[in-house]
């Protein structure tokens, strides 16, 4: 593993605090556009980022504006959260279509080209649509999340992500009653993600990469899309240009660079539980009580600044720590045969 200073110096205070939505929108963008990685020379593009900056717009009717801030309100305690290094943050990955070492995604994601994008929301809606890359920075409200993360291997980083809570998405598109779970599926493109034209590197998965959450987690406003993290793009290890986060659950749930979101009114299969299913889940909810069959998952290291010496171990929490929010959407499951 590679072993880096970390780079916090570059990341203003202002990107990394909750202060309001128009500011982390307006900070996003300065970056976006500074990292040139959305043209604002078009006319059209441009109106619709300056936009943003109004309060003109249906977007910010007092309804509008006082369910934002309740969002919000659940980024409060997490703030909390010591945020790990950027440098760690996007270079101990697991992206598995780069290899399955925590180094290859950072070595090896380079190769994915993310603009263009196509993302799909179809299925059981009523007004399917396509979401292409621009369309992800600038079509809906975007929030500042900070997150725990905890993967199923019993680490964790906490990573301070921008996106779009996946409810926002999910309405535009009118889902049916009928619609009971959502399929996502990452991007197949053997030419760019080298694991997928080689089982020796992909890890013998069965490409695209799928996941899958009932529509009451999909809806659940902790769920979100995320496009960014401290502030800039998400970089193509992260899972560019965007990707799910569902923080209670095991890392493997929150699936990258998605090109199919599919309302079903079966449960998706999806590719951790389709591998070795008497290890993972379908719901996968991080949970002390119930150990992985070959590992405790009582406890998690936790990924700071540090090098090979470091072993800063801490309790895991039941449902990652967002149980006060969603421990209600379970509870008439065993979570011991659930898991
Ligand atoms: N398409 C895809 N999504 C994926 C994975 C993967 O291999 N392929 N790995 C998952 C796992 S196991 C984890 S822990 C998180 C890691 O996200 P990060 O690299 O941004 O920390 O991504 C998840 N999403
Ligand atoms: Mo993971």
């Amino acid at each position: 593993m590679k072993i880096r200073h970390s780079n916090r110096s570059q990341f203003k205070d202002s990107q990394i605090t909750d202060e309001s939505v128009y500011h982390n929108r307006r900070s996003f963008i300065k970056q976006l556009a500074v990292a040139g990685g959305v043209t604002l020379a078009s006319q059209p593009a441009q109106a619709s980022f300056l936009d943003w900056f109004t309060d003109g717009k249906n977007e910010t009717s007092n309804n509008t504006k006082s369910r934002q801030l309740a969002e919000l309100n659940y980024q409060k305690d997490s703030s909390e959260l010591k945020r790990t290094p950027y440098d760690k943050v996007t270079q101990f990955n697991n992206f598995y279509e780069f290899g399955t070492s925590k180094t290859e995604p950072a070595e090896h994601a380079s190769a994915l080209q993310v603009n263009p994008w196509d993302l799909k929301i179809s299925g059981l809606v009523d007004k399917p649509y396509q979401l292409g890359y621009e369309d992800l920075f600038s079509q809906f409200d975007l929030y500042e999340r900070v997150y725990r993360l905890r993967c199923v291997e019993a680490w964790s980083m906490v990573v301070p992500w921008i996106g779009i809570p996946l409810a926002k998405v999910l309405e535009r598109a009118q889902v049916q009653n009928r619609a009971k779970y959502v399929s996502f599926k990452t991007l197949y493109r053997p030419s760019e993600m080298r694991g997928q034209s080689s089982r020796f590197i992909g890890g013998n998965i069965d490409y695209p990469y799928r996941e899958g959450l009932t529509i009451a987690e999909a809806m659940h406003p902790l769920t979100i899309l995320a496009v960014g993290l401290y502030g800039k793009e998400l970089p193509n290890q992260n899972g560019a240009p965007v990707r799910l986060i569902v923080p209670w659950k095991y890392g493997f749930k929150s699936i990258k660079s998605i090109v199919s979101i599919e309302l079903t009114n079966h449960q998706p299969i999806t590719t951790w539980n389709q591998l070795a299913p008497d290890e993972y889940g379908f719901y996968a909810n991080v949970n002390p009580n119930v150990d992985h069959p070959r590992w405790s998952q009582a406890s998690e290291r936790v990924i700071t600044t540090g090098g090979l010496f470091e072993q800063t171990r801490v309790p895991t929490q039941m449902f990652n720590g967002y149980g006060e929010q969603v421990a209600n959407l379970y509870k008439n499951i065993n979570l011991k045969t659930n898991y």
